[in-house]
């Protein structure tokens, strides 16, 4: 499964359209692209040609899961990939240029502080559990209604309606966009049954190959291993589309390295614990076995 990565960042670099994008850093990018990968027995599209910290994407999934959108949570955890968007508003509004790790120590250390500075805006874990609406009274004013919760939505309707063409996990609230620190990047999960198998289609607008599409993969084929759990089905396919699919200018060193290795064995992916609901997962209730992945790659993240 991994040479489909591979080939499509070789077809990225070779063919792609260069462009200097909104971060300024530049890209080469190609627009419509697809994966496929078999999610049977456990398998899991992790790349081995080099290490990727699979955890954190778990723990980042279940993040989005709780329907908080602060960075705190994440930081307690460790996990540091979405640090930059707060970091880049924090250092622009007060002109302080603090470090990133004492940025980051004082969002754990001071809730006042996170509550401040750590909020991304209503990102993809409050449009999914929490999707505002509206009321609207006979004078056409309108109040708030309840949030709608669609990934219990989408668990109720495989269950009761396995067949349905509407299986739909949106992120994409086009009137809530301009509050976001970063409008959806993966901002569609659509889920299908055939048969006993649970399959997922991701279709991420923009993608940053390099960095983040092996975090994607394995956020999405964790997401569609508790929906498979959940509703009691096998694990299908997990279908990847890509809009602008790009690699940025800066990580030729990581294209030209990752390029030149081979993949290394297949992992899989094992559930240990069921919990009651699809809210219930932790951390470790993910095990992945036989990941012996090839060296770490750093590059920097475009903000
Ligand atoms: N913006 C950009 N430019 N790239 C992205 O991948 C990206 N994301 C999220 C939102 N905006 C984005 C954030 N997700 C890493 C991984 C995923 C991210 C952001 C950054 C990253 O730096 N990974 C490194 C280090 C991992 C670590 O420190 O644990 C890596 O080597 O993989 C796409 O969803």
């Amino acid at each position: 499964f991994e040479w489909q990565y591979l080939d499509l960042m070789r077809r990225i670099w070779a063919e792609g359209d260069e462009r200097i994008d909104r971060t300024g850093v530049g890209t080469r990018a190609i627009f419509g692209t697809q994966l496929r990968f078999d999610l049977s027995d456990g398998r899991i599209p992790l790349l081995t040609t080099k290490r990727v910290f699979w955890k954190a994407a778990a723990r980042e999934m279940l993040w989005f899961l709780t329907g908080d959108t602060n960075i705190r949570p994440l930081l307690q955890q460790g996990v540091t990939i979405w640090s930059d968007w707060p970091l880049a508003k924090y250092r622009k509004a007060t002109g302080d240029d603090i470090a990133q790790g004492d940025f980051e120590a004082r969002i754990v250390a001071d809730e006042a502080f996170a509550k401040q500075w750590g909020d991304l805006g209503p990102v993809y874990g409050k449009q999914w559990v929490d999707w505002p609406t509206y009321q609207y009274g006979p004078d056409g004013k309108y109040t708030r209604g309840p949030g709608i919760n669609q990934v219990a939505q989408v668990v109720e309707s495989l269950r009761s309606n396995p067949g349905s063409r509407r299986h739909i996990i949106e992120g994409w609230n086009v009137a809530e966009l301009d509050r976001m620190a970063l409008p959806p990047c993966h901002k569609t999960y659509q889920f299908h049954v055939s048969g006993n198998r649970l399959s997922c289609i991701l279709y991420q607008r923009s993608c940053d190959v390099a960095l983040g599409l092996p975090f994607n993969l394995v956020g999405a084929t964790i997401l569609t291993r508790m929906m498979a759990a959940q509703t009691g089905y096998e694990p299908g396919e997990l279908v990847w589309m890509g809009g602008d699919t790009h690699l940025y200018l800066n990580h030729a060193h990581l294209v030209e390295e990752q390029l030149s290795r081979e993949p290394s064995g297949q992992p899989t992916l094992h559930l240990l614990r069921q919990p009651d609901s699809i809210f219930g997962y932790r951390a470790d209730d993910f095990e992945v076995r036989d990941y012996a992945p090839q060296g770490v790659i750093r590059a920097p993240v475009a903000v």
